[in-house]
C-alpha cells in the first residue's frame, strides 16, 4: 500500500503543538486516540450497517425528547467506554444523557470532553453521511464544582475533532490555531493527513440551510435569503446534507456558510446544541480562518446556562458570515 512520507498523524499533529505544553499533552494524545479508535470502530460498524441489524430506532426518546437510533446508544457507549479507559477525561457531557459523567482520571491531567457521538441519525437509515462530534475543554479552576458547572465554566474549547463516515471516513482536529484534515486508510486503521493546516477556500459559493422553515424565520433572515436567491451577484448554489457534520465538512473543503436559524416566536434558540455542535464547529471554523454566531455574537464568547442549550448557529467562511451580518443587520466588529 503506497504511503506519502510526507503525511502524518493525528500524534504528530498533538506532539507538534504541544512541544512547549507537557502538562497537557499525554491528556491529549490520550483523548484524540480514544476518538481515533471509536471512529475506528464506528466506521467498520456503519459499512456493514442493515447487516447487523443496527440501522433503526432503539424505539425510546433522549432528554431532548428526539427519538434515539440503536446507532445512537452505540457510538454512546463506544465513545464512552473509551474516554473511561482513557483515564485523561474528569468528564463526559453528552447529546444522550441528561447529565455529565464523571470518569476515573489522573485528576492532574485530566480534561472535559463534550460530544454528540452521533450526528444526523436520520441519515443512518438512508445510507448517507454522519458524524461525531467532540469539544475539548479545561476544566475550570477549582475544579469542585457540580458536574454541570464544570462544563457551564469551562473555557472555550482547547480541541474539537469530528468525524465524519461517507465516503471515506474524515476526521478533522482543531487545534492551536490550526486546523487539519485526516483520512483513515482502512487497511492499516491509520488516519492520514498532509501535515499542512486546512483554511477555508476564499471565494466559496454554496449555502446550506433547511430552507423548508424559512416562512417561520424572522423577516432579515428571509430577505437575505431571498436576495442571495435573486440578486447576489455571483450567484450561489444550496447543498444540505441535513447533517452538520456532513454540511460543514463541505464548506470547509470547498467555501460556503451554513445557517440553522432560530425560528421567529416561541422556538427562538435554534436547535443545534451549543457545547458539542456549535461550539466545536466554530472552535474548528476559527482554526480554518473562518466564523460562526449565533446572528448576534461569537458562538466561542456565550456564556452557556444550560449543558444542552441550544443556540442559532450560522457558521463559514468569514466574508460570507460578515456578509450574512451586515445584511441581517449585525455587522461583525473586529474581522
Ligand atoms: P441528531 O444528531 O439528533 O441526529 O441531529 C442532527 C442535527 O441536529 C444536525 O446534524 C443537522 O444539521 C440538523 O439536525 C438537521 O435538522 P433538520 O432536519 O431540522 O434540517
Amino acid at each position: 500500500m503506497y504511503k506519502n512520507p510526507s503525511f502524518g498523524t493525528p500524534f504528530d499533529f498533538i506532539m507538534e503543538k504541544t512541544s512547549d505544553n507537557q502538562t497537557e499533552r499525554t491528556p491529549l494524545l490520550l483523548i484524540t486516540a480514544a476518538i481515533e479508535q471509536g471512529g475506528r470502530t464506528m466506521a467498520s460498524l456503519l459499512r456493514k450497517g442493515p447487516l447487523l441489524g443496527i440501522t433503526g430506532s432503539a424505539q425510546i426518546r433522549n432528554v431532548q425528547g428526539e427519538e434515539v437510533q440503536t446507532l445512537d446508544q452505540i457510538g454512546q457507549e463506544t465513545f464512552l467506554g473509551l474516554f473511561r479507559r482513557s483515564r485523561a477525561v474528569l468528564s463526559v457531557l453528552s447529546e444522550e444523557a441528561e447529565m455529565p459523567e464523571v470518569l476515573p482520571c489522573d485528576e492532574k491531567t485530566s480534561l472535559l470532553v463534550a460530544m454528540d457521538p452521533l450526528d444526523g441519525s436520520s441519515n443512518i437509515s438512508v445510507n448517507a453521511p454522519i458524524g461525531s462530534i467532540f469539544s475539548i475543554f479545561r476544566p475550570p479552576a477549582p475544579s469542585s464544582s457540580s458536574p454541570e458547572g464544570l462544563f457551564l465554566n469551562a473555557s472555550s474549547p482547547l480541541l474539537s475533532a469530528y468525524l465524519l463516515y461517507s465516503v471515506s471516513t474524515s476526521l478533522v482536529l482543531a487545534f492551536s490555531g490550526e486546523t487539519r484534515v485526516f483520512t483513515l486508510d482502512p487497511d492499516t486503521g491509520e488516519f492520514l493527513g498532509d501535515g499542512s493546516p486546512w483554511r477555508f477556500p476564499d471565494k466559496g459559493k454554496i449555502y446550506s440551510t433547511n430552507e423548508a422553515y424559512l416562512p417561520r424565520w424572522e423577516k432579515p433572515l428571509q430577505d437575505y435569503l431571498s436576495w442571495i436567491k435573486k440578486e447576489r451577484n455571483p450567484s450561489m448554489i444550496l447543498r444540505y446534507i441535513g447533517a452538520l457534520v456532513g454540511d460543514f465538512h463541505r464548506n470547509l473543503l470547498k467555501g460556503g456558510i451554513y445557517l440553522y436559524p432560530a425560528e421567529a416566536g416561541e422556538k427562538t434558540s435554534g436547535k443545534l446544541r451549543l457545547l458539542y455542535e456549535a461550539c466545536p464547529m466554530a472552535h474548528i471554523a476559527r482554526n480554518a480562518g473562518g466564523i460562526a454566531t449565533d446572528g448576534k455574537q461569537d458562538i466561542l464568547t456565550i456564556v452557556p446556562r444550560s449543558v444542552h442549550q441550544r443556540v442559532p448557529l450560522i457558521v463559514g467562511s468569514v466574508d460570507l458570515v460578515r456578509e450574512f451580518q451586515e445584511r441581517t443587520g449585525h455587522p461583525l466588529s473586529g474581522l
